[in-house]
């Protein structure tokens, strides 16, 4: 069979903060699932990864915390790496966008389309922020999408809809740096004529997707764009950070920080060459046409992989000999959240991938994520999933296939592989399902439904089970012992399929059970083929999987602050309970009592008298005039000689204090609260 070369990226993650599950599922864990497979096919495949180290997420970091952006960037270029090493990410090279080489590269593509007259000066009105005296380009913007309304949506692009402007089109921007309404002030800047691609890249996109079966996420996305009509783009910003503006009028500007880290895929591929001692090796993967590219994203980086990256490429194109190919499949997937909520940072909320591996082993994590993977929606990861995938999957069914076979080996075949007598029906089926596996788990990677190629993959450990259980070797084995032999072979036969098609997502798992199996990997289209012959010697047999105990869980979940609810009750009983809107019209304290406060409220049609432990937070004057939620139905009762009549609502924090439910908006008063 021909071999196919074949070129992967992942995109490269800011060097301003740890990498979490998130990002792990969206553009980093597919990918490694991918590329591993293709090794595995014998494939000639490379796989480029490294860190985004400019822009202003870069620039906004290090200001938070007074330090250099490269204090910041040092810091977190290697703390990623070593999280993606130990998460078992198999890059060819994790490059940085720092390096001499990526700016030189950069450099070099801007200057051609600088001659070819693609890019014009134009003077821009652009938000300064007159307290900081500095440009606000993108990011250090932040106000009301123009398009959807989301009202956090950063300078450059919204979060919550895709969209893509210029910050001075933003509804209410506000500075980031002071928090302060934003001036516009004249400066100049280089705009990429990316109108005079459109029709060449609404081509390129429908023959790929046709060819090649693009996600209709990401073609969604595309189709908009393309819809709206594409803009010239400004691609300098007024920064000190980042890759100079090659220019002589351009003191103070460099180039927007997409423009140029999208090269540094290529950059990455020119250094991973020097490495190699061979500086023209790269040319073969970006420029030859018989390599095959594929670029694993998020969904939150579609336009920039399939519109502004391939028209800068077919820009260099045409005024240069060395061409480029451009990407065959950009397969972005969705977001993962946690536990129902998105990952932020800011509320701490989500894991990072340093801290989960402190406390797990990486497998349980990949097949975890790898079987759940947001490739069609967003989904969820659960840290009780987790512990399920761990404890009913990967222990339950592959561990335990693993181990009842090996312990029956070594107890009754003196840990070598039995002869493999004349097959029986069953038997005969079995190897037929052991040899379909490679070729159908396979088909699924290459149309990227990953998730589904993992989730086939448990089905052979189940398979190998029912085939022990139905042919009951410790029951053959006392009357006709090549029969329970023949099973036995059989199984090792599975277990070596499942280590070896298993290896893309639990790589740390697989090479145990090779070693176990004291044997190697083979092609992966031979693997469905029985690889063990008779008499082979085992190595000894080693538990792969162990149990996660519910205090574990238990525990992670204090440390997020996240209490689980136990006693479930059904709406019915919810429904009981009155909870209404009302407004304090006094306060006073209650003598003698530290904690309590003595409230009078209106609920619209009726006045009444609350008493609230919450004295101890609150000064009377705090709460005079809130708009607050009770429980208007509970059974009156007298605390200090006060009748109070319900309960208001607040939420106890850590140091015994407590914070009043407060509507922002004006509710009539006595609305239910459901
Ligand atoms: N650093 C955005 C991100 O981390 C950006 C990707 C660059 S890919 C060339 O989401
Ligand atoms: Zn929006």
């Amino acid at each position: 069979m021909n071999k196919e070369r074949i070129l992967v990226t992942s995109a490269l993650p800011y060097a301003n903060g740890p990498i979490h599950l998130g990002h792990l599922s969206g553009a980093y864990l597919p990918a490694d699932i991918y590329v591993r497979y293709h090794r595995l096919k014998g494939n000639d495949i490379i796989y480029i990864c490294g860190s985004d180290e400019h822009g202003v997420p870069i620039t906004i970091t290090a200001d938070k915390e007074g330090v250099s952006p490269k204090v910041i960037i040092d810091r977190f270029h290697e703390m990623n790496k070593e999280a993606f090493e130990k998460f078992g990410m198999s890059f060819d090279i994790y490059s940085r966008t720092s390096l001499p080489l990526h700016h030189e590269t950069a450099q070099k593509f801007f200057k051609s389309f600088y001659e070819q007259g693609l890019l014009t000066e134009k003077k821009t009105w652009q938000f300064y922020d007159p307290k900081a005296k500095k440009f606000l380009p993108d990011r250090y913007v932040e106000g009301t999408c123009p398009k959807c309304g989301y009202e956090e949506a950063r300078g450059d692009e919204c979060e919550n809809c895709g969209a893509i402007y210029e910050p001075t089109e933003l509804i209410n921007p506000k500075s980031k740096i002071t928090g302060e309404t934003p001036e516009l002030k004249e400066t100049s800047h280089w705009y990429f004529s990316l109108g005079k691609f459109q029709k060449r890249l609404e081509n390129y996109i429908n023959e790929m997707a046709e060819k090649y079966g693009w996600k209709e996420n990401v073609l969604q996305y595309c189709r908009s764009w393309f819809k709206e009509g594409l803009r010239d783009r400004a691609v300098t910003r007024d920064l000190d950070w980042g890759v100079k503006v090659p220019l002589k009028n351009a003191e103070g500007k460099v180039l927007y920080v997409w423009f140029e880290a999208v090269l540094g895929y290529i950059s990455a591929t020119q250094k991973l060459s020097l490495e190699k001692g061979e500086p023209e090796l790269w040319r073969k993967y970006w420029q030859d046409e018989k390599t095959k590219y594929i670029a694993f994203i998020g969904k939150d980086n579609i336009v920039f992989h399939t519109i502004i990256f391939p028209a800068m490429l077919m820009a260099w194109n045409d005024a240069n000999d060395d061409k480029f190919i451009l990407p065959q499949n950009v397969p972005a997937n969705e977001f993962l959240n946690f536990e129902g909520k998105k990952f932020s940072k800011s509320r701490g909320w989500g894991i990072d991938v340093i801290d989960f591996l402190e406390k797990f082993p990486p497998d349980p994590l990949r097949y975890t994520l790898g079987s759940n993977l947001p490739e069609t929606k967003d989904t969820d990861f659960y840290l009780k999933e987790f512990q399920a995938k761990n404890n009913n999957e990967l222990a339950d069914i592959l561990g335990n296939f693993v181990n009842r076979t090996f312990t029956f080996v070594q107890k009754h075949f003196d840990g070598k592989v039995p002869l493999m007598g004349t097959p029986a029906k069953i038997d005969k089926e079995m190897l037929q399902t052991i040899s379909e596996f490679p070729g159908k788990v396979g088909r699924l990677i290459d149309s990227y439904k990953i998730r589904d190629a993992v989730n086939e993959m448990m089905n052979l450990a189940r398979a190998g089970n029912k085939y022990f259980n139905d042919s009951a070797p410790w029951v053959t084995i006392k009357e006709n012992k090549e029969l329970a032999g023949t099973t036995l072979n059989i199984c090792l036969q599975t277990i070596y399929t499942l280590a070896e098609i298993f290896e893309p997502v639990i790589p740390f798992t697989s090479k145990k059970i090779f070693k176990m199996l004291n044997a190697n990997t083979v092609a992966w289209d031979e693997a469905g083929k029985p690889q063990l012959a008779e008499n082979h010697p085992l190595d000894k047999g080693e538990i792969l999987f162990t149990k996660i105990d519910d205090k574990v869980i238990d525990k992670m979940f204090e440390e997020l602050g996240h209490t689980e609810t136990t006693n479930e009750i059904d709406y019915e009983e919810f429904s009981k309970m009155e909870l209404r809107t009302a407004k304090v019209i006094s306060a006073e304290k209650i003598k003698k009592s530290e904690k309590l406060l003595r409230l009078r409220l209106d609920l619209g049609n009726e006045k009444r008298q609350v008493v609230a432990g919450v004295a101890k937070t609150y000064s009377p004057e705090d709460l005079i005039g809130k708009q607050i939620v009770i429980v208007a139905n509970l059974k009156p009762a007298k605390l200090f000689g006060f009748e109070s009549k319900g309960m208001i609502l607040a939420a106890e924090t850590k140091d015994g204090k407590f914070e009043v439910l407060e509507l922002s908006e004006n509710v009539p008063l006595g609305t239910r609260v459901k």
